[in-house]
């Protein structure tokens, strides 16, 4: 039987679910017109005054908020309440120069920490599961909130962090892990590493909460193959909150999109035309609920297809599709937001050319990221040895920028296949879409 954490609001009628978006939208956009001299100004700008949105339908009036916003008002310039009424900063897995924070006061980490109870007790989850969190801890979002999730469902919680397999391994066996929370990519790797350990009649497993990153239907399957669990996907960013903004119930079929914190549009990443449900287009948020950062028309980049058909599992607000994409160039290698601009800055620094290319592969569920970089007439001259040598300090230097390893290749001059139109700086043969 399907459980619910908070029954009423998953399952509420739909005008019930428009009515409370229209209240909290409403209020939201007064608001932040009052406090947020960043909105007012971009809302001025557009002509819109908080009077002319009466409702979810007036939603289109408003201007939208994209990624470059939140840096041009770093770090402070989008809070909506006192800095001393917030008690929690999170910031995006990106690395330095292109980190958004986001601010959070105890009732919005409460409300969060609701939402991802709700994906746990969808994925099964109750107070007798032990649930192990390894997504990463501190500033990413992925541990600190499937932890206060775990917590408010009553759950023992294991806050593992991410990392140290062996451990991973030890404390799953010895206290009876059943609810697992990580990237697809550690899940898969998990498996592997049981299996080949031996220990696969040891584990207690019965699901997994995996998001995060992209993931196909094949690796669902083979880690519940592995695994013997349901696989469940969970979706979320940390500007919308973090983990939690969606997720899947039993029927697998789209992530449930809490719509009472959240209104969500499809458009059209070209022209911001607003598209009708059940076309494909860029996912877009509005933060009802939150106190110390609502984010307005939230441009996620994100690429999905949103469903409103019933729910055999009897929640009603809406699914949206695994992300089918990006509207940006941002790749997620190792669970790691990498924009290729990041890599080119750090090739220029270093003196070298703008003609490289970045390979992202992924071999037994492990991404890895090349960078192959035409030589300079400089360096065709050098030694293998200086070559090594400058491809270990650019090794190091992406790895500070980006947070990862990247392997490098000094490649010759002209090596690099030139593109007649864009250039293709960009092969990733994971093929997660
Ligand atoms: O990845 C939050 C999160 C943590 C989600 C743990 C799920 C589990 P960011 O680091 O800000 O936040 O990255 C957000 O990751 O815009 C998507 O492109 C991608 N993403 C998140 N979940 C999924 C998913 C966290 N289930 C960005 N499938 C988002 C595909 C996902 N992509």
């Amino acid at each position: 039987m399907e459980r619910y954490y908070q029954k009423e609001i998953e399952t509420a009628p739909r005008e019930q679910i428009r009515a409370w978006q229209d209240e909290r939208l409403v209020s939201t956009v007064k608001r932040v017109y009052e406090n947020v001299e960043y909105y007012r100004n971009k809302m001025d700008e557009k002509g819109v005054k908080p009077e002319d949105i009466r409702s979810a339908a007036d939603l289109y009036k408003l201007p939208f908020l994209t990624k470059d916003d939140l840096r041009e008002a770093y770090p402070y310039g989008l809070l909506a309440r006192p800095l001393k009424d917030c008690v929690r900063i999170q910031s995006t897995s990106g690395a330095t120069g292109k980190r958004v924070i986001a601010f959070y006061t105890q009732h919005d980490i409460d409300l969060w920490d609701d939402c991802c109870a709700r994906a746990i007790v969808a994925a099964g989850g109750t107070e007798d599961d032990v649930v192990q969190v390894c997504y990463g801890y501190g500033l990413f979002t992925g541990g600190p909130g499937l932890n206060g999730g775990s917590h408010k469902v009553g759950s023992l919680t294991l806050p593992m962090s991410s990392g140290n397999t062996e451990r991973q391994i030890q404390f799953m066996c010895d206290l009876g892990s059943t609810v697992l929370c990580c990237t697809p990519s550690y899940a898969a790797y998990l498996a592997e590493s049981i299996i080949e350990r031996g220990v696969r009649d040891k584990i207690k497993l019965k699901a997994g909460i995996f998001g995060a990153e992209a993931w196909t239907e094949e690796m669902r399957r083979d880690i519940e193959n592995k695994l013997g669990i349901k696989a469940y996907d969970i979706y979320g960013l940390t500007e919308i909150s973090g983990p939690g903004v969606s997720f899947e119930c039993s029927e697998q079929g789209g992530m449930h999109i809490n719509e009472d914190h959240f209104i969500a549009e499809i458009i059209n990443p070209v022209t911001g035309e607003v598209l009708p449900d059940g076309e494909k287009g860029e996912l877009v948020f509005t933060s009802i609920t939150k106190e110390a950062f609502p984010l307005i028309r939230y441009r996620t980049r994100d690429i999905c297809v949103l469903n409103r058909e019933k729910c055999p599992c009897g929640r009603t607000h809406v699914r949206m599709s695994k992300p089918m994409g990006r509207s940006d160039d941002m790749l997620i290698v190792k669970g790691v937001n990498v924009f290729p601009s990041q890599i080119e800055m750090v090739l220029l620094q270093k003196g070298l050319t703008s003609n490289y290319q970045i390979v992202v592969d992924r071999a037994n569920n492990s991404d890895s990221i090349e960078v192959k970089v035409e030589m300079t007439p400089e360096l065709f001259s050098d030694t293998v040895q200086h070559l090594a040598l400058k491809e270990n300090e650019i090794t190091e230097a992406l790895k500070s920028v980006l947070g990862i390893y990247a392997k490098v290749s000094i490649v010759e001059p002209k090596s690099i296949v030139r593109s007649e139109g864009k250039a293709v700086r960009v092969i990733d043969k994971r093929h997660l879409y």
